[in-house]
């Protein structure tokens, strides 16, 4: 058994005993009401889920187990992967353990690359990242022993194996898809001497002399990594993994809602924008040219991608984080320079439109922008990058979820009609 296994079969059970404490003397209390707005309005603000790993308060951004976000910057995707489980950090022996758990699970199976490889040359990459998890899904060790019979104690076990085996292999399918869908050359072999998104920068193949694109994508995969239950990518999957459909169904299915472009598709989107402007105005618009094409964005239908936000109400820490970046690795890159100015003008723009409830940047309006600097120009890509971090959370949720055994999710409907007779009486 692995440090973390062994770790979570210490750790689970008191909290388990104490949810099931908690339910039997308080299971009554009302903890939220619901309004009609809310009922068509996306339940935003309804309180109905639990979310164990992270929370996003609206004036404090992500906070990943009591841990604000400033203080993860340095670390690790692995060691966010043991903290947003185990609800605290690893120590060194611990992640030493860990990376070389996954480095084990690495292997992938020529039938994916096989899949891959017959897919239309110009599929979407969220389709063939998604078109190649649900044909790993032949691997899960949680229907094996399902079917032979797993009593429901058992279901996190299995779910961890296979989270963390899908985890392991995430980084190759990942490169391994860029370099297919944009004829950057074969296949690159893992190097196991690296750590998990040292090994994917290895496998991206993109020049890195100075190491500078590793130190972002790790930023990148931190950052992205969870960002509580209610999203879109984070609740669907819980939706489908409370059916005990394996985490390679729930994953995938959370990562084609992470594919809208209201979502995790939005940083493709951004960066378009940006490049749109920059075409537009013959290099780095200054702030009036930028200030008119917000507006005749908006005044055409379109949302401005990269901001607003569903729960927050401030400018997005992990912005914050990029903007840092960019503003110590790429000061002088004019595509950063243009995001810099878009966030100078674009919130007092969305300020003067009355329906907008955050005006600020979110996660998406600046991690283009320095992707491109390092030569990751395909921006249909992006979504795959936040796809594989995303799944440390989803992935982390989805064993709190089997440990607590919570029931398969179903949430009443009632047709517009009944609604109005409740107000009508
Ligand atoms: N540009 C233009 N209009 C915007 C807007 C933006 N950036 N943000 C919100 N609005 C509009 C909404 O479309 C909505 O209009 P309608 O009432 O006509 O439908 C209105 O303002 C109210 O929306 P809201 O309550 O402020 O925001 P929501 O909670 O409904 O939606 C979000 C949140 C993120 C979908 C929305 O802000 C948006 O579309 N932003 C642009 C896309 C984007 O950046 N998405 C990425 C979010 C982060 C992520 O998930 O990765």
């Amino acid at each position: 058994m692995s440090k973390l296994h062994e770790k979570l079969a210490e750790t689970l059970p008191s909290q388990i005993e104490s949810i099931k404490n908690m339910l039997q003397e308080h299971g009554d209390k009302v903890v939220s009401e619901v309004t009609l707005k809310q009922v068509y309005g996306g339940l935003r603000g309804v309180k109905g889920l639990v979310c164990d790993t992270s929370e996003v308060p609206p004036d404090k951004g992500l906070i990943i187990r009591g841990i604000e976000l400033k203080n993860l910057w340095e670390k690790l995707p692995e060691e966010i992967l043991w903290l947003l489980l185990v609800g605290e950090l690893p120590n060194r022996e611990e992640i030493k353990d860990l990376q070389s758990d996954l480095a084990s699970r690495g292997n992938v199976p020529q039938y994916v690359w096989d899949v891959i490889d017959n897919m239309p040359a110009d599929s979407h990459p969220m389709t063939m990242l998604n078109t190649a998890i649900l044909v790993l899904q032949n691997e899960s060790v949680f229907v094996k022993k399902y079917d032979a019979g797993m009593a429901k104690p058992e279901f996190w076990h299995a779910t961890l194996e296979d989270f963390l085996n899908l985890t392991a292999k995430l980084p190759s399918i990942a490169a391994y898809i860029y370099r297919k869908r944009f004829n950057k050359g074969s296949r690159i072999e893992p190097d196991n001497s690296k750590d998990w998104s040292a090994n994917y920068v290895h496998m991206l193949g993109l020049p890195d002399p100075n190491e500078d694109f590793s130190k972002l994508m790790r930023l990148y995969l931190t950052l992205h990594s969870d960002h509580e239950g209610g999203n879109a990518s984070a609740y669907t999957s819980a939706v489908v993994n409370s059916t005990l459909a394996d985490f390679y169904y729930s994953l995938s299915a959370g990562l084609n809602a992470l594919a809208g472009p209201l979502h995790g598709l939005a940083n493709q989107e951004c960066l378009k924008w940006i490049l749109e402007t920059m075409e537009k105005f013959g290099g780095t618009p200054d702030e009036q040219q930028l200030e008119k094409y917000a507006w005749e964005t908006l005044n055409s239908g379109r949302v401005i991608p990269g901001y607003g936000h569903a729960v927050l109400r401030i400018t997005d820490p992990r912005f914050d984080a990029f903007l840092a970046f960019g503003k110590k690795y790429t000061p002088d890159d004019p595509v950063f320079q243009t995001v810099s100015r878009v966030f100078d003008v674009v919130p007092n723009v969305l300020k003067q439109v009355k329906k907008i409830n955050d005006p600020w940047p979110n996660v998406d309006a600046g991690s283009g922008a320095l992707l491109y600097h390092f030569g990751l120009k395909e921006f249909s890509y992006y979504t795959v990058i936040f796809s594989v971090s995303r799944a440390l959370g989803i992935g982390a949720q989805a064993v709190l979820a089997r440990a607590y055994g919570l029931p398969i999710t179903r949430p009443k409907s009632m047709p517009t009609g009944k609604y109005a007779k409740m107000i009508n009486g």
